[in-house]
């Protein structure tokens, strides 16, 4: 990502000067952008149409409550690597939610798939106009998903602390969804539009309407899963942003890149707060003289989440977060390969011809009521290796949770479940399996399902612990404070301005 960002050491001054301006934000327009929309008049008009509609759709789905409260929030005023975000109270409906790319690559070629080589596409190609709609679309709709999907959880907020965060990582939510609409809207003539338009009206969940992708459709009831969604959700939104980046279309590229940077700390918040909730568990049952991790009724009686129950709502959120890649084997997958439109995690990176005309790649596949490893052509299982990419990344989060498990002494591993697990999409969604990968009847699952997901008794639990903390400086019973604040702010820094 940095590398991206980051100007030529050998720049000229001046072309260094021209390159921040450039990268600076003009305010002066209603929309905050570093596209010169003040020059682009029609794209500015269609952005300013859809302003009111976007207000309308934060007020009704945006954080409930709260909209009156200043909150302390970094807006992002340049994209320069090296200072670009900005900490401050705002009013969350004050937000300047901006168009904000990443400066523009002399000589960018498409790194990869049948154009590779060829200079990067400035317009969209149109042979290709109908699958860069869809990706873009698809995209732009795990957006507001997420923020309709969270918008109970302020109520409930365990620390100030915590409540800025969740702001935070709505607000820029917001803002990936105006990237999106700027893509459609400026590229895509009045079907971008329409597309548009309809980001603003499918609702997460909804019946008649829902949003595109299964997972931007579950609840969020608590902040164990909004955690867990930051964690293992996010995540995907990373990856996925990642192939985004190395796409030909360097509008898309740019966009996803200067994304990515605000990406980065929706998943912290994802990590930390899982690590905040386990060291508090640990702490608590070291105190209370508990040996057995798995006595869950007697450390639910401490007010604190048992670390089976945490590995439950693991096990939902990752495999929830796997079907969001697709099928492993996927034509749709090969073909905006082919194309240069969607590009693999680090592309730029991989030592290979960039086209995969003749290589394979293995992909789990179930043969003969057997999960097995099958060598697939690489270029239909590219979905399948963006998955394997982020179960890697996955992993690091993990060792450092099970870090503080075995540093306070308990034996107990939080782990990820095999990938045939809680399937819906793909090779594994017609049959059930433990989360050890073994395959087992209808009847097994059924009687089995509530020790390996979160059952209404789990719910019920740790909803009884989501008592909202407003003080500054406290932190509900069940989660540890930060070790660091935001922007180095002391334990009692006043995060959000509740009654203002
Ligand atoms: N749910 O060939 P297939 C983020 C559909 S998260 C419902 O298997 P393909 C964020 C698929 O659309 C990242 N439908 O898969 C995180 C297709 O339908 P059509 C979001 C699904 O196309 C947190 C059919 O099944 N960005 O940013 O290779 C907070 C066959 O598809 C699902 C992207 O996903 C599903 N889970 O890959 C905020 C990137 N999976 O076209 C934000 C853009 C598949 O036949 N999207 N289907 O009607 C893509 O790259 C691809 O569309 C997918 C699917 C990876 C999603």
């Amino acid at each position: 990502m940095r590398e991206h960002l980051r100007m030529t050491a050998d720049a000229s001054h001046n072309e260094q000067e021209h390159a921040m301006n450039f990268m600076n934000v003009d305010y002066s327009t209603k929309i905050p952008n570093n596209v010169n929309l003040s020059e682009d008049r029609q794209v500015l008009k269609a952005l300013e149409g859809w302003h009111p509609g976007y207000m309308d759709w934060w007020s009704d789905m945006g954080p409930e409550g709260f909209q009156q409260s200043l909150v302390y929030l970094r807006t992002a005023y340049s994209v320069d690597p090296r200072g670009w975000a900005k900490f401050d109270y705002v009013k969350m409906p004050e937000y300047r939610w901006g168009i904000l790319l990443a400066p523009q690559e002399e000589n960018r070629v498409i790194p990869f798939g049948e154009n590779f080589g060829k200079p990067a596409w400035q317009e969209v190609p149109g042979e290709h106009r109908a699958t860069l709609r869809r990706l873009i679309v698809i995209q732009g709709d795990t957006e507001p998903a997420s923020v309709e999907q969270q918008r109970h959880l302020g109520k409930t907020a365990p620390s100030l602390y915590d409540l800025r965060n969740l702001f935070q990582v709505n607000v820029e939510e917001g803002r990936h969804l105006w990237a999106m609409v700027y893509l459609l809207q400026k590229y895509f003539g009045r079907d971008g539009r329409e597309e548009a338009d309809d980001l603003l009206r499918r609702r997460s969940g909804d019946a008649d309407s829902p949003r595109m992708l299964g997972a931007f459709n579950e609840a969020t009831p608590d902040w164990l899963s909004f955690f867990m969604f930051t964690y293992f959700t996010d995540r995907d939104g990373k990856m996925q942003l990642h192939s985004l980046a190395q796409s030909g279309f360097d509008p898309l590229s740019r966009t996803c890149r200067f994304m990515l940077t605000e990406e980065a700390h929706h998943m912290f918040v994802g990590e930390t707060g899982i690590s905040r909730v386990v060291q508090r568990t640990c702490e608590a049952m070291k105190e209370a003289g508990i040996t057995d991790p798995n006595d869950v009724a007697k450390v639910r009686a401490l007010g604190v989440i048992d670390l089976p129950t945490i590995q439950k709502k693991l096990h939902l959120h990752y495999s929830l977060s796997l079907d969001l890649f697709g099928s492993e084997v996927s034509t749709n997958a090969a073909n905006a390969f082919n194309a240069g439109i969607k590009g693999r995690y680090k592309e730029t990176q991989i030592e290979d011809d960039h086209q995969l005309k003749s290589a394979t790649y293995p992909v789990l596949k179930l043969v003969d009521g057997v999960i097995k490893r099958v060598d697939e052509p690489a270029l239909t299982a590219l979905n399948m290796r963006l998955r394997d990419d982020y179960t890697q990344d996955c992993v690091k989060g993990m060792l450092r949770w099970n870090k503080i498990i075995s540093l306070a002494g308990f034996h107990f591993k939080l782990t990820l479940p095999n990938v045939a697990f809680h399937r819906q999409i793909g090779e594994f969604r017609d049959i059930h399996a433990t989360p050890e990968g073994v395959l087992i009847d209808d009847a097994t699952w059924n009687k089995r399902k509530g020790d390996w997901l979160p059952s209404t008794d789990d719910g019920d639990f740790i909803a009884s612990l989501m008592e909202p903390v407003t003080e500054a400086g406290q932190y509900a019973s069940w989660i540890s404070p930060p070790k660091v604040g935001i922007d180095n702010k002391p334990g009692d820094f006043e995060y959000v301005k509740i009654d203002t």
